[in-house]
């Protein structure tokens, strides 16, 4: 007898509903992020009939609602090949490979996503995650102490290693295990107030790298934070300054748009919390926080070259010192356009082709049409729409990371590209995130050519 399996978006959803339930039992600003997120979107929306029908349109308008990122940082390669493991049982694979050291962060982290229109459009739950690079540490005895210390933890629980070895044999779960395997799983991202190491390892490790303490001193990989998707950041921030949470000052990432692009976001700081050394010893550590992101256009990499040059300049490598960041940031990007049709144009930004419902009718009456997409975009059969991005930016990831170590952990690491240990590692490559865009517009192509040629031959 065979049961039917739970499809792999509907453990995504049960989980990430179970890990925001958890994260805001642990930590209740998250619960004050959600309404203040909840209410901009409202507001927006209501303001904003055209959006909410883009939003509707791309498929989009539904998943707001779920719509969030959480963080992790794992110690040993055995972790994140195990994580590999768990998150496929919910659809999710690693998408992107972003070298922190290069911002001073002694770690390099993937992002664990689902990567088809339809399990995106269902719950785009993602998880960056972070792995620690022990050759980073400096002090080769404490590199040692600290290789020791992870060799001998379990992050995962017996239960979760069975059904995730279970979900591959069987190439799936049914109902009852799913449940079992999202309980299971969610302890893996539960705080743990009791650090398995005594207060002066931990110091040594906080010493070395804040981070350091913060992956080696726990039982697990606590989620870090999790991230709901607002339609208006600025609004959102003002609103946490209004309510007096403690608001990074700058928004990262690019300046408010007409057309959105790639990923803005903001943060509370990290919150002090009471942990518990060995012999009952008390002490504090800050890990914790929430953030706020929009996100916009995926960019291509000609769009992302430019982002990258622009933000450059408003951080001050070529900008002026007298003016406000904000002030930099905005003079810097009126160089990039602004408008969906000079994105498209000038290929600054991925998109997606579709038939208009004059298109539609064109096909069924069995009308058209010679000529290839700029005509019909032209005649008003197609439309383009910008493809959201579903990815991170590392400058911003580094930015955040910093905002959380107290900003004066600056030094950078030797850059070096580490890729291959990391995937190793993993046990898999990573797919590449500008591969996957570049793929949903050549599709979406594809398929307008064949409707509107089909239509022609018809
Ligand atoms: C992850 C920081 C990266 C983002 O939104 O860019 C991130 C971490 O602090 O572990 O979540
Ligand atoms: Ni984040």
């Amino acid at each position: 007898m065979t049961r039917p399996f739970t499809p792999a978006d509907a453990i995504r959803t049960r989980f990430s509903e179970a890990m925001s339930a958890m994260y805001r039992a642990e930590v209740p600003l998250y619960g004050e992020l959600l309404s203040i997120v909840a209410e901009v979107n409202a507001t927006v929306l209501a303001e904003r009939p055209d959006l909410a029908a883009e939003l509707a349109a791309a498929d989009e308008f539904d998943r707001l609602d779920v719509e969030r990122h959480g963080a992790i940082r794992l110690g040993t390669a055995a972790e994140l090949h195990m994580m590999r493991r768990a998150f496929a049982v919910m659809g999710m694979v690693p998408v992107g490979y972003y070298d922190l050291s290069v911002a001073g962060v002694p770690v390099h982290s993937t992002a664990f996503r689902p990567v088809d229109d339809g399990a995106l459009a269902a719950n785009p739950f993602r998880v960056f995650t972070s792995l620690l690079r022990l050759e980073l540490i400096e002090d080769a005895g404490l590199r040692a102490e600290a290789e020791t210390i992870l060799s001998t933890r379990r992050i995962f629980t017996d239960e979760a290693i069975h059904l995730i070895e279970r979900h591959e044999a069987q190439g799936g779960l049914d109902d009852a295990d799913a449940g079992r395997f999202v309980l299971a799983l969610l302890e893996t991202f539960r705080w743990h107030g009791d650090a398995r190491v005594d207060a002066a390892t931990y110091d040594r490790l906080h010493e070395a790298h804040r981070l350091i303490a913060d992956i080696v001193s726990f039982r697990g990989p606590h989620i870090n934070h999790l991230t709901p998707r607002t339609l208006d950041i600025d609004a959102a921030q003002d609103a946490m300054q209004v309510r007096g949470i403690d608001a990074k000052a700058v928004i990262e990432g690019p300046p408010r748009r007409a057309v959105p692009i790639l990923l803005r976001q903001t943060s509370f700081k990290a919150i002090e919390e009471d942990v518990i050394f060995p012999g009952e010893q008390p002490g504090q550590h800050t890990a914790r926080f929430g953030e706020i992101e929009q996100r916009g256009a995926a960019l291509t990499p000609k769009g992302r070259a430019l982002y990258d040059r622009l933000l450059a300049t408003a951080r001050g490598e070529a900008g002026s010192q007298d003016a406000s960041y904000a002030d930099r940031l905005a003079t810097a990007f009126a160089a990039f356009p602004d408008t969906v049709d000079a994105l498209r144009e000038q290929g600054l930004a991925w998109f997606r082709y579709e038939l208009t419902e004059a298109g539609q009718r064109l096909v069924t009456t069995g009308g058209c049409r010679a000529g290839d997409i700029e005509d019909w975009l032209a005649a008003g059969h197609v439309r383009a729409r910008p493809i959201v991005y579903e990815d991170f930016l590392p400058v911003s990831a580094a930015g955040i990371f910093q905002s959380n170590l107290g900003g004066t952990e600056q030094r950078s690491y030797a850059a070096s590209a580490a890729q291959a240990a990391f995937e190793a590692a993993l046990g898999s490559a990573v797919q590449d995130e500008l591969a996957l865009y570049a793929e949903v517009e050549a599709r979406s192509m594809r398929a307008v050519r064949e409707a509107l040629r089909g239509a022609a031959a018809a």
